[in-house]
């Protein structure tokens, strides 16, 4: 029986845009399992439950459930060691500081770009949850968060000179073969392309051109993702 994903849909069903969901269909699909992904939406409590928490991803493997993306790539390399996604409890180690990084400053920058994009992609059912608890969080209308953006994401495109700096010495995030390093990043960059029109990186950008390989992997699942 294949696994079962919960993973956040919007107004389009097809529409697959959560930046950590996106981390664990990498994940799963480095380790060759095959997976079928649920939609959730906001308003999906209940659906959801059964996990303990209130947020996707949630993975379903027979009675094991595993939730958080983090928790959720660790599950899969014990279970499946090769091909590896950390090498290691070192390269585990350094892949969770990646996790850090990109889930406050690239998460933390690409909000600050698209949020009032992403209450147009989320099902209407969802909106006024989404628009009062993220406008809570800004302390303002998500209008006012994403005014000024074809200024700001020039400081967004510069936070992202580490990653070019490593791009500059090999192919990718985990050296010689795609890591989790890789799925991390390149998870968090699917939640602006499918969401948003909003282009966050030049396409002349190191970052873009390595990420168009990321969406070729695994048959080129990354590319068939459905977008606004
Ligand atoms: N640390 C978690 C974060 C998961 C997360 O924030 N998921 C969002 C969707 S992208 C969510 O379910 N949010 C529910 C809500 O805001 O109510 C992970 O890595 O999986």
């Amino acid at each position: 029986m294949s696994m079962i994903l919960h993973d956040l849909a919007g107004a389009d069903p097809d529409l697959r845009f959560s930046p950590y969901c996106w981390r664990s269909r990498f994940a799963l699909a480095h380790k060759g399992l095959p997976v079928e992904t649920v939609p959730w939406r906001f308003s999906d409590r209940h659906a959801i439950a059964f996990s303990g928490q209130a947020k996707v991803p949630v993975l379903r493997d027979e009675g094991t459930v595993v939730s958080d993306s983090w928790a959720i790539a660790g599950y899969l390399e014990d279970l499946v060691p090769v091909p590896p996604l950390f090498g290691g409890p070192v390269g585990r180690a350094h892949a969770l500081f990646l996790n850090g990084w990109a889930d406050s400053v690239m998460v933390g920058g690409i909000a600050r770009l698209i949020v009032r994009d992403l209450l147009d992609a989320i099902d209407p059912a969802d909106r006024d949850y989404f628009r009062a608890s993220r406008e809570a969080r800004f302390g303002m209308s998500l209008e006012a968060v994403q005014d000024g953006r074809e200024d700001r994401v020039l400081a967004f495109r510069e936070s992202l000179l580490p990653i070019r700096l490593v791009l500059r010495q090999q192919a990718w995030l985990g050296g010689a073969a795609p890591s989790y390093a890789d799925h991390i990043v390149a998870g968090t960059l699917m939640w602006p392309r499918c969401a948003s029109r909003f282009e966050i990186l030049t396409p002349d950008d190191p970052i873009a051109v390595w990420f168009d390989r990321v969406l070729g992997l695994y048959g080129g699942l990354g590319h068939a993702a459905t977008r606004v």
